[in-house]
């Protein structure tokens, strides 16, 4: 850090404040300040750069979506240079890279590290937003950009007697940054979520014994790790741009050749030649969407998918009872789990596969976990239990907007805002993949929102107009096509943290645009050709 960064606050008023700097924060920073000229700095929570990739070092954390689109395109030269090492690296080589495009583009003098934002109140007489610190620092910022993470306030259940516990508790996304030692050790995690499977497939050959704490067991395919392909490299270095905007116009982002073929319109031989295929190549979004394209929208077909899936786990899984129990009942219809060689690790002598649905966990102990069936001896607790999704982090921030509305009171009963950026009565607040964006890979889309933001930003600024706020008419109809769309999909058929059912006493919502990338542009570019109709400005 340089004199920027710890600098003392007070007083300061800045073009704009980036809260966060992980994949959306480090861009927006970059943008702001280098390529528009403006006095912007970000604040983080964290000790440095990354988001996720700061806090999530748990064992086996790597990117489950291709690395060829886990990466920003603004920088061609960057694009170019950096090589991924796997299809799909590990954590320290993503926050790796993190660190490499901040200290390329210089950006950490501009980042205010170790320095929360608590709260941001909107001050209509100079247009302004008055932020303070949990320091109790206060500054001011005509625009904020949040990029505080759609996954990342954690959830951590809360169980009677966990302070009595001798042994050691950590939440896999606050993971400590020196590592955890489980060699021989006896190992308990709880929770089966693309976090957990991570984990468990990693752990199970150093540990003494693993009990494995599942409350509802979840599709799960092979990732298929490999060195970065050579072909997509070759693509992407040919033409960067090309290949940018073809990932782009897509539905999901994940630069996959997304299927449209309807399941059904197969014969079952042909069926199951592509589902093998599939699972053959690895990936989870890819077995969801390169296959046929209404798996997420026809129960059928949806059915046919996980028929293939649970034949899967009886061919690898030994013992039939621990089959049944791995083995899904409902939809395939959350976000899609994919680890190589998640089911074979039940055949291990040393994984127990402990039903906390059957029994639930009552407590901790001095030694372990009670259920209601039994006292589970471990030395290492790790809650692999998720995270407060999508509005987590924002309402931790007090968020106070035009005529006193507070962003707490507007979201009591379940999200309200514009395109996953803007909330009508906040003006001049910006989020970066905040709640109804578009439901896709993240860092070309952050990329997108923020030049998107950003131009809106610039078209105010041209005109000598202070305050860019949302109409509250379109903001409800957004809202509306999102609900209607979620409504078309499976998804809400499924707890899950899409819907918000993750958390206990959290509303359930549609927090999602299912339009897919390329209908979300268009409906933007048509915000821009209406001369940004949508907002108020003044
Ligand atoms: P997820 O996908 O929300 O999974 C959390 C897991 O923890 C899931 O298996 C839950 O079971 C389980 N859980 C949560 N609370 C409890 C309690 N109280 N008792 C037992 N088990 C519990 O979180 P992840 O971190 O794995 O992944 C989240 C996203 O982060 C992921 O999609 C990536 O995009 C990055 P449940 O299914 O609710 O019964």
């Amino acid at each position: 850090m340089n004199s920027t960064s710890t600098a003392s606050l007070t007083d300061l008023t800045l073009d704009a404040a980036v809260i966060g700097s992980g994949v959306g924060g480090l861009y927006a920073l970059q943008r702001l300040r280098d390529q528009m000229g403006l006095d912007a700095r970000a604040f983080d929570d964290a000790g440095g750069v990354g988001g996720t990739w700061y806090w999530n070092r748990y064992p086996g954390c790597r990117v489950d979506t291709e690395a060829a689109v886990y990466c920003y395109s603004f920088d061609p030269a960057l694009f170019r240079d950096w090589r991924w090492s796997e299809r799909y690296p590990r954590q320290a080589e993503v926050l790796a890279y993190l660190n490499a495009v901040a200290d390329k583009h210089d950006l950490k003098r501009s980042i205010h590290f170790n320095t929360r934002i608590v709260r941001a109140e909107w001050d209509e007489a100079s247009a302004l937003w008055r932020l303070t610190t949990a320091s109790g620092e206060r500054f001011a910022a005509r625009y904020i950009f949040e990029g505080v993470g759609l996954l990342s306030s954690t959830n951590l259940p809360e169980f009677p007697g966990a302070e009595t516990f001798g042994g050691e508790i950590h939440h896999a996304a606050r993971w400590p940054a020196g590592g955890v030692d489980l060699a021989g050790k006896r190992v308990a995690v709880i929770g089966t979520g693309s976090t957990g499977i991570q984990i468990i497939t990693e752990i199970a050959p150093q540990v003494a014994e693993l009990y494995v704490l599942q409350r509802t067991p979840q599709y799960v395919v092979p990732l298929g790790l490999s060195p970065f392909p050579a072909d997509k490299r070759a693509r992407m270095d040919a033409d960067r741009q090309g290949f940018v905007d073809w990932a782009l116009d897509s539905a999901s982002v994940f630069g996959l050749e997304e299927s449209v073929t309807p399941a059904m319109s197969v014969s079952a031989e042909e069926r199951e030649r592509i589902y093998e295929r599939a699972w053959r190549k690895g990936g989870g979004f890819g077995f969801m969407l390169e296959t046929f394209g209404d798996i997420i929208v026809s129960k059928e077909a949806n059915q046919t998918a996980t028929d293939f899936i649970r034949a899967k786990i009886r061919a690898i899984v030994k013992d039939p009872a621990l089959a049944a129990k791995l083995s899904p009942q409902d939809l395939y219809a959350k976000r899609p789990l994919a680890v190589d060689g998640y089911y074979e690790t039940f055949n291990r002598a040393n994984v127990r596969l402990v039903d906390v649905k059957a029994a639930p966990i009552v407590a901790i102990t001095a030694n372990g976990i009670r259920t209601t069936a039994e006292d589970i001896a471990v030395d290492v607790i790790i809650f692999a239990t998720g995270f407060d999704a999508v509005t987590g982090n924002y309402l931790k921030i007090e968020t106070i907007g035009r005529n006193g509305r507070r962003l707490q009171d507007k979201w009591a009963a379940g999200p309200h805002g514009f395109i996953g950026m803007t909330i009508a009565d906040f003006p001049n607040l910006f989020m970066i993949f905040g709640p109804f964006g578009p439901f896709t890979s993240q860092p070309l889309v952050h990329e997108y929102q923020i030049n998107w933001m950003t131009s809106l930003v610039a078209h105010a600024r041209a005109r000598g107009l202070r305050a860019i706020d949302t109409d509250a008419a379109v903001e409800d109809a957004w809202v509306q096509t999102c609900r209607d769309g979620m409504a078309q999909t499976l998804f809400p058929e499924v707890d899950s943290w899409i819907n918000g059912a993750n958390v206990p006493g959290k509303p359930r919502a549609a927090m999602f645009y299912m339009g897919g990338m390329a209908a979300y542009m268009k409906e933007l570019e048509r915000i821009v050709e209406s001369g940004y109709g949508c907002f108020r400005f003044d």
